[in-house]
């Protein structure tokens, strides 16, 4: 099943929502580990959900919120730590989320959203709900044991996930090639019963169909799928983390901005099917949506103090909190 033409524009609107938020993180506020160069696997991916089904994330945490459709201006607000928020300001750059789209958190423990997403796979089976959980990892995160331990437990239980790499090639700088047995994740599949997709990560449509293709599955009652989506990091590990050595070539980095951008990618073949004043009409939407958004940041107000007891399961904290540190006499 492909998408139609709205669903595709809309599509190309959250890949440059992505790239453009991100652009206006480095430039205002620089904290994060930035998704530009893998808008194409998260947006296709979150195009095959509805908005009640569930998504964790990682330590790369903007694109999935933007790739489910969340509001813009609480995810800015909340990269500068304001109190408008979508956490309040307390999250921060890896912990960007917006529950009221189903996403349940993304994860700064790497590995540590399989068993999340494991679990409300399980809730939705318990509750004999129709939706589907969605776990993106990357290409590091394959090496942790929860990804053995959890595909193998959805494989058994039919669980409607689907797990979700980002392969982008690198865990900070180790390569997959130095770190993985053989470098195609989505092989691991066999061992656990079940199917394994690999698709070109910067091919949003082809993204979205595989997806689709899993999701059809897991609402059905088959089970988990394990997809691998070919993708790349254009930028540094992390937003102003200096790197010391030199793990990729410039060459690399060059060709895949060049020849290999999602975003270009797929304006090319919006343009080429006849939605250019579209195209053109959604990127000058998306860039007042962003100067809307870091304006908003900018004018909203610091967490108070008090702020950081509240939000809590349960608040055993009975003692004052001062500007002196939570020991403090006042
Ligand atoms: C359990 C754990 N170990 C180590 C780290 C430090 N760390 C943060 S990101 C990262 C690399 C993750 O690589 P990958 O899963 O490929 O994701 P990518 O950064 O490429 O998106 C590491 C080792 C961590 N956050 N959590
Ligand atoms: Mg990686």
């Amino acid at each position: 099943m492909s998408l139609d033409r709205s669903q595709q524009l809309e599509l190309y609107s959250r890949m440059l929502r992505i790239r453009r938020f991100e652009e206006a993180i480095v430039a205002h506020y620089p904290v994060g580990h930035l998704s530009i160069g893998q808008e194409g696997a998260i947006v296709g991916a979150c195009m095959a959900l509805r908005d009640d089904d569930y998504v964790t994330g990682t330590h790369r945490s903007h694109g999935h919120p933007i790739g489910k459709g969340a509001a813009i201006n609480p995810l800015m607000a909340e990269i500068f730590g304001k109190r408008t928020g979508i956490c309040k300001g307390l999250g921060g750059s890896m912990h960007l989320t917006d529950t009221s789209l189903g996403l349940i958190c993304e994860s700064a423990i790497v590995g540590g959203g399989f068993p999340l997403a494991t679990g409300a796979g399980l809730s939705i089976q318990v509750r004999k709900s129709d939706q589907v959980s969605l776990c993106f990892f990357g290409d590091g995160a394959a090496n942790q044991g929860t990804f053995g331990e959890s595909i193998n437990m959805a494989a058994i239980w039919k669980l409607p996930v689907i797990y979700f790499c980002e392969n982008n090639g690198y865990a900070v700088t180790t390569s997959v090639a130095a770190s993985h047995g053989q470098p195609d994740i989505a092989r691991r599949a066999d061992g656990y019963g079940i199917p394994g997709v690999i698709v070109d990560g910067q091919d949003a449509d082809a993204v979205y169909e595989v997806t689709q293709a899993a999701v059809d599955r897991a609402r059905a009652g088959e089970g988990p799928t394990l997809i691998e989506a070919k993708t790349y990091r254009f930028d540094e590990h992390s937003n102003r983390l200096a790197i010391p050595i030199r793990y990729r070539s410039d060459e690399e980095i060059a060709f895949h901005r060049n020849e290999r951008d999602p975003i270009t990618l797929y304006r090319a073949r919006l343009v080429a099917g006849g939605l250019a004043a579209e195209v053109e009409a959604i990127e000058a939407e998306v860039t007042c949506i962003m100067a809307d958004a870091v304006q908003f940041a900018k004018d909203s107000p610091e967490p108070e103090l008090s702020d950081l007891t509240d939000n809590m399961f349960s608040n055993p904290i009975n003692f004052p909190v001062t500007r002196e540190g939570i020991f403090g006499d006042a």
